[in-house]
């Protein structure tokens, strides 16, 4: 008996994951449910503890940390990801999926498993594809009526090269900042304007300054439940067969949880008094846009997802 337990106490591994959300988010409810499916299919083998709201660092260290291995599961919006695996910045482009259920007919089928295969070369392992829905343009100070009205505004981006490039094609500044720093620039003035989608907005209260919502879900993108090769590596395949099984779970979980609060953030900033201005013809803006286009077409790491994308 003794022997057995001990036996099965130093089998006991635990795992470190990164998340930057709060509790209650769709992220951070569908990690956990990861965690816990993953404990479960594997016997209590594998313990996975999910460290929310970026304690273990900001997004762009933990891409670095999850590659390196010295984190273990992470989830990943589809920005900062792209950074370290360039092949990934075609999710990135403005206008491209018109809304999440066309972005996932492509990445729950074979355009998915390319992404993955290319993320898996630099590091990370898929096991989920969730929703990072559409991110539309908000600001402290003034009415976005039109994209132009952005022009000359200090932006608030993701560290990550696309959305610099973007806002620079708006004629505005960007202003690459962690995410937990957004609230406080916008409240200091540091910035002008922001752009999320609707339940980070809200989850992070930044709907209390920034008042005016120009509606363009520019960014229709995907966010990724990864975890680091190393320990992918580490595992048999019943193992993998276990973590793959409660990845999909997880983002089944965490698309259902995230239409509800998609609608629910809506509610809520709206009786708070944000004003909603929605983009009458996108076409302006996706003209300005052009130079991306042409620029991540001529680029073979992303030339032959973008043409698929493109013809379906
Ligand atoms: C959120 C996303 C986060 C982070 C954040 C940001 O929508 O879920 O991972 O990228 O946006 O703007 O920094």
């Amino acid at each position: 008996m003794l022997a057995l337990s001990c036996a099965s106490a130093s089998a006991q591994t635990k795992l470190r994951a990164w998340n930057i959300h709060p509790d209650g988010y769709p992220v951070t409810e569908a990690m956990k449910r990861f965690a816990s499916l993953v404990e479960q299919n594997t016997g209590g083998r594998y313990q996975i503890e999910v460290f929310s709201n970026a304690t273990l660092g900001d997004q762009p260290k933990a891409v670095q940390m999850l590659k390196a291995g010295e984190v273990d599961v992470a989830e990943f919006s589809s920005g900062p990801l792209s950074d370290a695996a360039p092949g990934l910045k075609a999710l990135n482009l403005p206008f491209l999926f018109s809304d999440s259920a066309h972005m996932f007919k492509h990445l729950d089928g074979k355009l998915g498993e390319r992404f993955a295969a290319k993320l898996q070369t630099a590091g990370f392992v898929v096991l989920g594809w969730y929703d990072g829905g559409g991110r539309s343009f908000y600001c402290a100070s003034r009415t976005i009526n039109s994209f132009k009205d952005l022009a000359g505004a200090r932006i608030r981006v993701q560290q990550s090269e696309i959305y610099i490039e973007m806002v620079k094609l708006l004629q505005a500044t960007p202003v690459a900042l962690p995410f937990k720093d957004v609230l406080g620039a916008l409240e200091q003035n540091t910035v002008d304007c922001a752009e999320n989608n609707m339940p980070s907005f809200e989850s992070t209260g930044h709907y209390k300054v920034a008042k005016s919502v120009y509606v363009t879900n520019h960014v229709v993108s995907p966010e990724a439940l990864v975890v680091s090769t190393k320990l992918w590596a580490s595992l048999s395949p019943a193992d993998k067969a276990a973590f793959s099984k409660a990845g999909t779970d997880s983002a089944t979980l965490m698309r259902e949880l995230w239409n509800k609060r998609v609608a629910s953030a809506i509610e809520t900033v709206t009786k708070q008094g944000v004003q909603f201005v929605r983009v009458k013809d996108v076409a302006p803006m996706v003209r300005r846009m052009s130079p991306l286009y042409g620029k991540y077409m001529a680029d073979p790491s992303t030339r032959e997802e973008l043409l698929t994308i493109i013809g379906n």
